[in-house]
């Protein structure tokens, strides 16, 4: 099979620099991979949020939806029960996943359905220009906030693990590190938490200084398969300051798939309902 490319000639808007150029790149590699191994160029959807992380539905050529602002999970959950077949990527930013969305985001880890969620997470709304969002530091200061965020930021890794998800991880914004989570992530049998730590250039740069402190769980002696240690893990960085910053898969275990408990979805073949006479 000839390598396909599954990028668009559109112009790019991110700004230079940007660390999404890395969780594009990262994504290309590992789909391009996976579609050679497999064979086929045409299991992949892929479903974007609103943001500037939803401008990598302009630039990845994969059939999808470029959604509304914090509804990936049900429109991904769509799609898989179009078509079980399908492996579908969604890509929010941590105001679409985390505050807009947050409801969607818990029911997604719920519901265990097989497909793999990637948050861009850069602290703040960046496309809206840099209001704070659930993730932000506590004193982070712009224009809509001169007073400082006075709020407790949210811990996503420990929220999902306190939800039920199957499959929780951090990485950086760098390519390896995205190629190596998402090929651990198309893997698992199940919903995949993905958080990218993504610092916004312009509006939250403070961030940049994230990547001198990551250490590697897997390096650590980590048990993924330990709930309380992938907690006690999750709270080592509470998004306020840069200190010791686990990167890695916090958890994974074995659960009931959505999908697979149906027995009407389970026949169905590789174009999902499409072939099915009505
Ligand atoms: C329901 C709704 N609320 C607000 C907006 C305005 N809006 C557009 S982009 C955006 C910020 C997105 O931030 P985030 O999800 O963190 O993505 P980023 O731009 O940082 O990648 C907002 C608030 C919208 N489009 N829809």
């Amino acid at each position: 099979m000839v390598r396909p490319n599954i990028l668009t000639n559109k112009k790019y808007t991110w700004c230079p620099g940007c660390p999404n150029f890395q969780i594009l790149a990262g994504v290309k590699k590992t789909v391009e991979d996976y579609m050679v191994a497999s064979k086929n160029k045409e299991e992949f959807a892929m479903v974007t949020g609103i943001g500037c992380h939803a401008k990598i539905y302009d630039y990845i050529n994969l059939p999808g939806l470029n959604s509304l602002h914090g509804r990936v999970p049900p429109v991904a959950l769509g799609l898989k029960l179009g078509n079980p077949r399908l492996n579908v990527l969604g890509f929010s930013g941590d105001g679409d996943a985390y505050a807009e969305g947050l409801g969607h985001t818990i029911h997604a880890a719920r519901f265990n359905s097989n497909w793999k969620y990637l948050i861009h997470n850069n602290q703040v709304f960046s496309l809206t220009v840099g209001q704070p969002t659930p993730t932000t530091e506590i004193g982070f200061k712009e224009k809509t906030t001169p007073l400082g965020v006075k709020l407790q930021p949210l811990n996503p890794i420990k929220m999902m693990l306190s939800v039920g998800a199957t499959f929780v991880a951090r990485v950086f914004a760098d390519a390896k590190q995205v190629e190596w989570v998402l090929k651990q992530a198309l893997r698992h049998r199940g919903f995949a938490f993905i958080e990218i730590l993504q610092p916004c250039i312009i509006f939250h740069a403070q961030a940049m200084q994230y990547k001198n402190n990551l250490y590697w769980l897997e390096k650590a002696g980590h048990d993924k398969t330990n709930l309380e240690q992938a907690m006690k893990r999750a709270d080592e960085f509470d998004y306020n300051v840069a200190k010791k910053i686990p990167v890695g898969i916090f958890y994974q275990v074995k659960k009931p798939v959505f999908e697979d408990q149906f027995p009407q979805l389970k026949k169905l073949g590789k174009n999902g309902w499409k072939d099915i006479k009505r």
